[in-house]
């Protein structure tokens, strides 16, 4: 098998989503840093047809948007599979709920204190105009977003009950959907706080996190 190019940010969480299955199935990948602003790698990459990351190049072939780069992995390298047998729906549910309703309030609570600490008038205006909102209008907000994560790392938590992983066996494509939030949370200690209650959530975001 050839090299695997990922194109990237080191803290983009859409990428830690792809990472986790990566490490999981011993690949290893070259990580090709791209730039909020100047997206021409991309550009050439995707033939002109995506700016986002993640992007996995792999002997030739271009594959985008982190949910169809695992399918595709798992196709490609089905030893220790993450996307078990009858489980391709209830895997791409949960990814889509991780993306869309997960990852909404972790991102308001996020983004602003990020964006101060690298104190880039530019990367701000930058980030503002690409969610729509303001930091100010964030930080307006950010009682409901912890109140929304709490509630989602309740159920979440829920789920774990008893368990290692969130599909109740092994290390699957739900897992890495989950864990992508968590991982752009703990880069802000002050919000991962609220989730520290979360026994088995906590756990289980531990051994994600140090998969080997
Ligand atoms: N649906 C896409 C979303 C990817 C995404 O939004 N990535 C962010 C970084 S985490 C991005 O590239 N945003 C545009 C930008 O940074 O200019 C996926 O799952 O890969």
């Amino acid at each position: 098998m050839g090299d695997i190019n990922l194109y990237q940010y080191p803290i983009s969480p859409f990428t830690e989503k792809v990472r986790r299955v990566l490490v999981h199935k011993g690949l290893r990948w070259n990580p090709i840093d791209c730039h909020y602003e100047d997206k021409t790698n991309l550009l050439q990459v995707t033939g002109g047809k995506w700016t986002r990351v993640p992007v996995m190049e792999w002997n030739g072939e271009v594959v985008w948007n982190s949910a169809d780069i695992i399918k595709w992995i798992d196709r490609r390298a089905p030893e220790r599979r993450v996307i078990p047998d009858g489980m391709l729906g209830l895997c791409e549910i949960i990814d889509h709920w991780a993306d869309n309703t997960l990852f909404t309030p972790i991102l308001f609570l996020v983004i602003p204190d990020l964006l101060d600490a690298a104190g880039d008038a530019k990367l701000k205006a930058n980030r503002e105009k690409l969610i729509g909102m303001t930091t100010a209008k964030m930080r307006e907000n950010a009682a409901a977003s912890r109140e929304q994560l709490v509630a989602h790392a309740r159920m979440i938590d829920t789920q774990l009950q008893g368990k290692d992983f969130f599909l109740g066996g092994g290390f699957t494509m739900a897992d890495a959907s989950l864990y992508h939030p968590f991982f752009f949370l703990a880069l802000n200690p002050g919000n991962f706080a609220a989730v520290h209650e979360f026994r088995n959530l906590m756990r289980w975001y531990e051994r994600v996190r140090d998969l080997k």
